[in-house]
């Protein structure tokens, strides 16, 4: 069966195309995991975002796929039932399949979009079973996560537990599939590789609870560093690796720098996500280690700086400090710390815009970000389907925009008890940009031809909207902000 995967071409305000085009980890993995004699192709719509119609038209005219599968996140809603519905009007009886997120988490929102299967949770066993009884015309009640319609009734199996990723049943990645070319993090080509799955916590904004409960597995390091090796020879220079949370278990994290300067894999950029309190409390054997293994930037989870904001976000645990055996306070300085001094970048991931902020509260964590932060990576708390927090905000009334292709995380789309969505989104837009505009040097000394090349792309990106009137204070930032918003509005329409 010729089977199309498609990961969508929305974007947001944190990722321009022009900087950063990150291939989609789940779509390779999928292709990697159904049996070899089908032939399999993967086109990562974020490289065409511009001409999606065309792109899409012409892969499904030259592929004539049986299968076509799409990985959707719920700000990608709408442009994924755009995309569904161009597939079926240009090959009618083409099997259409989504997964991800938001199919996973809020099903009930693809059984009139016209798809044909809905593969809830993690993909690879699910969509490979799928595929398999397509092939030979076989019952689908069998298979665990999988959700089929029967004329106009859609059943939904049990689900699927997650994979315990210890006994090889999760093959590698299969790279050669993808047919579009131009993945990039800053000028260096950047692919993504897994070396476990889950988390423990249950902060209220996550979704990842929702989507696999509060679990912990990992891959072996020889599979991990095959998989490296794979994205390497494929052409990588950078590698993000997209684990929930691979800051849970800091022994094996350590080790796994160790094994990765062992194998010589080193010579690559690593970028990561991490919690503070992690790095706060191991960052003295770990960050030499991180820094050794090649690792440049992190993304720390900071989420606030202010208690009740954390106890909302229920993310305190994560962010606090501990020395012996005791709590010793708010963990992100010292993580900050000790990230600068073994020479890697911060991304700052903060939200704000929780229901009891202030305007005092949001401008003391933009101030933060400002002092601290290499990259901010500010963020509005977003009603994600089935998340704690968007039970919470929808009892207090405060989700003003039920547009879901506005939930990218940079469109205030809840107000707080005091301030309004427009106000909250203005004052992070305003400092950002600025903040952003602080990296440039570091992002010169690091790729300097791609800096000199994109320079004037990457300023025009993040001042949209902005004219040297507003900027010179001429003009009023707020019709800066009004033109941006207009601009971010046009953006979103794909096709
Ligand atoms: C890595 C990552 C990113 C990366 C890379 C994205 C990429 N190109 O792959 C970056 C940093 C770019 C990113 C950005 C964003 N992300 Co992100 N990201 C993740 C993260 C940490 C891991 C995703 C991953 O690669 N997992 C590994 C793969 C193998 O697993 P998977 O994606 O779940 O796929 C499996 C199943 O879902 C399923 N599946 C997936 N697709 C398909 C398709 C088919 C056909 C089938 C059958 C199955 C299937 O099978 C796969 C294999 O088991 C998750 C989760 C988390 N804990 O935070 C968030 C997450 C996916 N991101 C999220 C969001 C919201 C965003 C942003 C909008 C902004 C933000 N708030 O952070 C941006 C938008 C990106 C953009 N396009 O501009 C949300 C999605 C919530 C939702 N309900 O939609 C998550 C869940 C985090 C959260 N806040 O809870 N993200
Ligand atoms: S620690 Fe990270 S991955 Fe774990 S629940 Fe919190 S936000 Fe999600």
């Amino acid at each position: 069966m010729n089977v199309l995967l498609l990961s969508m071409p929305d974007y947001f305000e944190h990722m321009p195309p022009i900087a950063i085009r990150m291939p989609n980890g789940a779509l390779a993995s999928l292709a990697g995991n159904i049996d070899g004699h089908h032939p399999v192709a993967i086109a990562d719509l974020i490289l065409c975002h511009d001409s999606v119609r065309q792109n899409v038209a012409r892969l499904i005219h030259e592929l004539n796929p049986d299968v076509v599968g799409l990985s959707v996140m719920t700000f990608q809603r709408r442009t994924a039932g755009r995309i569904i519905a161009l597939a079926r009007q240009l090959k009618p009886s083409v099997k259409i399949v989504v997964g991800g997120y938001d199919p996973s988490l809020a099903p009930e929102a693809y059984e009139n979009m016209g798809v044909d299967y809905i593969v809830r949770g993690e993909g690879e066993i699910t969509f490979r079973e799928l595929v398999r009884a397509l092939e030979s015309c076989s019952q689908l009640d069998g298979i665990c996560g999988l959700s089929y319609r029967t004329g106009t009734r859609w059943v939904h199996n049990s689900a699927r537990l997650p994979h315990r990723l210890e006994d090889g049943d999760i093959r590698l990645p299969k790279r050669s599939s993808r047919v579009l070319r131009g993945y990039t993090l800053l000028g260096r080509q950047v692919d993504v590789v897994e070396t476990s799955r889950g988390c423990t916590y249950d902060c209220s904004f996550c979704s990842i609870i929702e989507m696999r409960g509060r679990n912990f597995y990992s891959y072996a390091f020889d599979r991990v560093l095959a998989d490296i090796r794979d994205a390497r020879d494929h052409g990588a220079r950078t590698i993000f690796l997209v684990d929930d949370n691979i800051t849970l278990n800091v022994r094996r994290f350590e080790a796994l720098c160790r094994a990765i300067i062992e194998a010589g894999l080193n010579q690559l950029d690593y970028f990561v996500q991490a919690m503070t309190s992690a790095i706060a409390d191991h960052g003295a054997t770990l960050a030499p280690l991180m820094q050794q293994a090649g690792f440049r930037y992190v993304f720390l989870g900071i989420e606030n700086i202010l208690e009740g904001d954390l106890r909302f976000l229920r993310a305190a645990a994560k962010n606090t400090e501990h020395r012996n055996g005791n709590q010793a306070g708010n963990a992100t300085l010292r993580a900050i710390d000790l990230l600068h001094r073994h020479k890697m970048y911060v991304v700052g991931g903060l939200i704000v815009g929780n229901p009891e902020d202030t305007v005092e509260s949001i401008e003391a964590n933009l101030e933060f970000a400002r002092r601290y932060v290499d990259w901010p990576y500010i963020q509005h708390p977003t009603p994600y389907p089935r998340t704690p927090m968007t039970e919470d905000f929808r009892r207090r009334g405060l989700i003003t925009i039920e547009r879901l292709e506005e939930y990218d995380g940079t469109t205030a789309v809840v107000r707080t008890e005091h301030v309004p969505p427009d106000e909250i989104e203005y004052r992070r837009w305003k400092a950002e940009r600025w903040m952003k505009v602080r990296h440039m040097p570091a992002a010169f000394r690091h790729d300097p031809w791609f800096v000199i090349r994109n320079a004037p792309q990457m300023m025009a990106h993040t001042f949209r909207g902005a004219t040297f009137r507003s900027l010179l204070g001429l003009e009023s930032s707020r019709k800066a902000f009004q033109r941006y918003k207009a601009i971010r509005s046009r953006e979103r329409v794909y096709l």
